[in-house]
């Protein structure tokens, strides 16, 4: 949404649906086999006795943009998650699988509010600004039903990445840039989410800087293509939450954050007068994460939006 800016007294409201598959796991760049993971010592002092298999996440955002000034526009937005993830429960000791289980996790996550600002405009070229706040709305004492390796099924609270939020307030810089012609579209763009202070349970999830470069290739009025290339580092959790404590690699703060590369492709069709529909996938082409990790799969993402 920080490519663009309203009129003056112009709204547009979107709704986004976005998809995250995740499975297997990895260290660096190495693919890890249940039995490497197993090895792996944990937050609690033992060995890795419990191992995600798959995650899901699905994303419902709500979002709200109104020219303000010819330079400024104003943005809110309002996330819904909805997580699941697979486990295998193994024995104490050994490889010995004891069952699977499935923990899950859904409600409104953390709310961003942002300012998006014209900085340059010549002809096709321009730079667009964008300080934003996220505001800690979002869950970070979700819960759920888990299989031990004694066998037992408590309750217990959830690792990081199934919390709904970061619990901090956070700033999202972005940096966009822009070349437009009647039939195409070339951007790149920096974003961030740094994180400030440290949240109640007691620690602060990892900053992360992106870079992206797209083109986009518009066949007439209504129909467009576009293909995107990204490129993401994303610290560890710093600090620890003392309730988190599970021989699950997703406990450990340690293994959390990387380096990733993903590549993106989307249409857009604009249907009716303002509102567009636009359907996205992207997929991985490099990780080298913080593992034991989940590694990325896949995501694709469906928007509709429309101004007045
Ligand atoms: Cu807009």
């Amino acid at each position: 949404m920080g490519d663009h800016l309203h009129k003056p007294g112009e709204y547009m409201l979107s709704y986004n649906f976005m998809r995250m598959e995740m499975g297997g796991s990895q260290d660096g760049t190495d693919d890890l086999t249940f039995a490497e993971i197993l090895t792996h010592p944990n937050v609690t002092g033992g060995s890795l006795r419990v191992v995600p298999t798959n995650m899901t996440m699905d994303m419902h955002m709500v979002g709200g943009m109104m020219g303000i000034t010819d330079w400024l526009t104003g943005m809110v937005m309002v996330n819904y998650h909805d997580n699941s993830m697979d486990h295998v429960t193994f024995n104490m000791a050994g490889t010995g699988q004891i069952g699977e289980f499935k923990t899950e996790s859904d409600g409104f996550g953390d709310t961003e509010i942002a300012g998006i600002m014209s900085l340059y405009k010549n002809g096709a070229h321009g730079i667009n600004g964008t300080v934003g706040v996220s505001l800690p709305t979002g869950s970070i004492e979700e819960e759920d039903d888990v299989l031990t390796p004694m066998g037992t099924r408590p309750t217990l609270r959830l690792p990081y990445m199934m919390q709904l939020g970061s619990g901090t307030y956070d700033l999202k810089p972005r940096l966009t840039y822009t070349y437009l012609t009647d039939d195409w579209t070339f951007g790149g763009e920096y974003s961030g989410r740094i994180h400030l202070g440290r949240n109640d349970e007691g620690y602060t999830r990892g900053d992360w800087h992106a870079v992206s470069a797209w083109a986009g290739y518009q066949f007439n009025s209504k129909i467009g293509v576009s293909t995107s290339l990204s490129a993401k580092t994303e610290a560890k959790i710093d600090g620890q939450d003392d309730q988190i404590a599970a021989p699950v690699q997703t406990a450990d703060p340690d293994n959390y954050g990387g380096e990733k590369i993903h590549w993106g492709l989307s249409g857009a069709w604009k249907f009716h007068n303002q509102q567009t529909v636009k359907a996205s996938v992207s997929v991985p082409l490099y990780q080298d994460l913080n593992g034991p990790q989940m590694e990325d799969d896949y995501s694709f993402s469906l928007r509709w939006q429309n101004s007045f």
